[in-house]
């Protein structure tokens, strides 16, 4: 029920609808948190319909009735510190007017105006904010240095930093990066790097041809690298650049295959190929990878082939598969095929390789599949898993199951309740599993292993109504940013960017809805506040002010309209897309920012 109740949230009926008055706001609140308390119903429909509600409300002050968002954290509906709008000036015109109904609509056009990167979490490395020694950033910031800039990848580790500008060029900060000098600077330019992958103390970086670079964390290893990394190394040194870097060579290519992704842990990589087929690598100078995070059986720090260690291997199980991502933990692999099933390898401690409890295995040497078809058995849905993500020990999957007419021809009940009408529709449900004590899987639960994936309900099972297909549509997830101990997830649709200067005083823009949980210890979720969360919540808006919540801006450039231009000199190589999204938390800070999506050949 709750679910359709959502599917208008994205009606421009429903935001005229919500004009600021007390009584939506009461309303809502309360509706909310009784659904938080009830734990069985859609807390998270509830949850995405007052985020939806947002935009609308922005003109009411009504913000703080978005903390509740976490069950630790309930807050009193009573408490919401209820602010009503002084007596303002009457506004001049249709796009003060439209600012004035709606921080999103603000942040969404600063967001064009004035693109850049916030960060907030752990300072100790002084990664959050480069410029303070404070030891956390407790809500978001910008990180002054890339104010204006536009980025293609950004990746946070503790004590390092390191992004992708527009042009292509790597820069670096942190003491790890270095002690005396922990300010960003770019380090290895002229490359036409397009992604990032850290592992703990090295930088992978994806060139846009396919090259495969692999720098490391500190300035001194990078201008001493000769001299430190052993002779094993010194064969492949390229010639000198800015940085000292290593191309990692993948070896046998086909003719037209070329590296389409990759993925990290602490001490493991993977790259995947153009053509589906995956390569795992050590990738990290400290220890080689001993929990069978690179998927091939055998293969130790004794028994590698000779040559330089960090030499990819291609993972031969996979062989056949036409895998289409990787995803990379702390210590485990997961790879996932088109046709929707996903391999899961290497440290299963926490549980997080999402196998049923059989056996106590505490790791798993190659890929073996994750079968989500037992995990749907009964509900007459056929899962096909969509996307995966991982990071610390965590592994989230998302999954469109598709409803069906019973096909075991038993007594099903859900097929009996299951309207003909329904056959055929798809809900967008996300999964985790791993550890959770953290309140990392999302699912309200402080536990410490998993004994099987389990279901986000508040990312899960959600619709809406879109006006352009005049249909019910599954909201699904667009992205998921996993750190160590916590993750975010940007929702995927109805967001808008239309509004112009003919559309109505009321039309506003807004982006899509970004949520964050679990470990919280260093501020890293943006909340203010320390205390962990265990199920996905909104944060409060960038830049303090009054505004309501996370949310992420999508638009084409030539959707961009507003008082000041926005810029207008994007790479032209590059889809005129920005966005706003949390990526790349691989420890324990995270980062919003505006940034460049690539096309790149595996997306075409
Ligand atoms: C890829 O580009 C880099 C510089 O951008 C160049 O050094 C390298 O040779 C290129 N590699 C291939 C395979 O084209
Ligand atoms: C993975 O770990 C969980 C939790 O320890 C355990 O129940 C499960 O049997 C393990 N799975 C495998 C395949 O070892
Ligand atoms: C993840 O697992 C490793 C061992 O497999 C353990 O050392 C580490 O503390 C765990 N990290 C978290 C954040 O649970
Ligand atoms: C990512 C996603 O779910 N996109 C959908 C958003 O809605 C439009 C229709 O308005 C669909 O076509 C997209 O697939």
């Amino acid at each position: 029920m709750s679910a359709f109740k959502v599917a208008m949230r994205g009606t421009p009926l429903a935001c005229r609808a919500l004009r600021p008055t007390t009584t939506p706001v009461r309303l809502q609140s309360l509706r909310y948190a009784s659904s938080q308390g009830g734990g069985k119903k859609q807390g998270g429909g509830a949850g995405k319909f007052l985020g939806g509600m947002a935009a609308a409300l922005l003109g009411a002050g009504a913000f703080v009735a978005f903390w509740p968002a976490t069950q630790k954290e309930v807050a009193k509906p009573a408490q919401a510190r209820i602010e009503y709008e002084k007596a303002r000036p009457r506004p001049e015109s249709k796009e003060d007017n439209r600012d004035l109904i709606s921080s999103q609509h603000l942040q969404v056009k600063k967001s064009w105006e004035d693109p850049g990167v916030y960060a907030w979490g752990s300072n100790e490395g002084r990664v959050a904010a480069p410029d303070l020694t404070d030891s956390a950033i407790k809500t978001p910031r910008r990180i002054k240095y890339f104010d204006g800039q536009l980025l293609r990848d950004i990746k946070l580790d503790r004590e390092f930093g390191a992004a992708i500008t527009e042009k292509g060029d790597l820069v670096q900060w942190g003491t790890a990066f270095s002690k005396e000098d922990p300010q960003p600077k770019p380090t290895l330019k002229g490359k036409d790097l397009t992604k990032l992958a850290i592992s703990r103390d090295r930088i992978l970086a994806l060139g846009k041809n396919g090259t495969v670079y692999s720098i490391p964390v500190s300035g001194s290893d990078q201008a001493s690298a000769a001299k430190t990394e052993s002779s094993s190394w010194t064969s492949f040194w390229s010639s000198p650049s800015s940085a000292s870097y290593r191309k990692i060579q993948i070896p046998s290519l086909g003719w037209g295959e070329g590296i389409a992704d990759i993925a990290s842990g602490l001490e493991h990589a993977l790259i995947l190929t153009t053509k589906g087929r995956v390569f795992s690598a050590a990738s990290s100078t400290s220890d080689y990878p001993s929990k069978g995070q690179l998927g091939i059986p055998g293969l130790t720090w004794t028994t590698r082939p000779q040559g330089p260690y960090d030499a990819p291997h291609e993972i031969s199980t996979l062989k056949g598969f036409n895998i289409i991502q990787v995803a990379a933990g702390d210590f485990h692999s997961l790879a996932l095929e088109k046709a929707g099933r996903v391999f899961v390898f290497g440290d299963n401690t926490s549980g997080q390789l999402g196998f049923e409890a059989e056996r106590e295995i505490p790791y798993v040497d190659g890929p073996i599949p994750l079968p989500f078809s037992k995990i749907y058995a009964g509900t007459a849905q056929v899962p096909r898993v969509t996307s995966i993500g991982a990071g610390g020990n965590n592994s989230f999957f998302t999954v469109e199951a598709t409803k069906v007419a019973s096909q075991s021809g038993q007594s099903d009940t859900s097929v009996a309740l299951a309207p003909a009408r329904d056959l055929g529709r798809v809900t967008a449900d996300t999964w985790a599993t791993g550890a959770g004590i953290y309140g990392s899987l999302g699912n309200g639960k402080w536990t410490h292993v998993t004994l099987g994936p389990t279901k986000i309900k508040p990312l899960s099972g959600l619709y809406e109504w879109d006006e352009h297909t005049k249909s019910i549509v599954p909201i699904r997830l667009a992205r998921l940013s996993i750190g160590t101990t916590h993750a975010a997830a940007v929702m995927a649709n109805e967001t808008s960017v239309g509004a112009t200067t003919t559309s109505s005083e009321n039309d506003i823009n807004w982006g899509a809805d970004v949520l964050f949980w679990g470990g919280n210890e260093h501020y890293q979720l943006g909340t203010g506040k320390r205390n962990n969360v265990n199920t996905p919540m909104y944060i409060g808006p960038l830049d303090g002010g009054l505004g309501m919540n996370s949310r992420a801006v999508r638009v084409r450039s030539t959707g961009c309209r507003s008082h000041r231009e926005p810029r207008h000199d994007l790479d032209p190589t590059a889809r005129a897309e920005r966005l706003a999204w949390n990526r790349g938390s691989s420890a324990d800070a995270s980062s919003l920012l505006f940034t460049l999506e690539h096309e790149t050949d595996s997306e075409k």
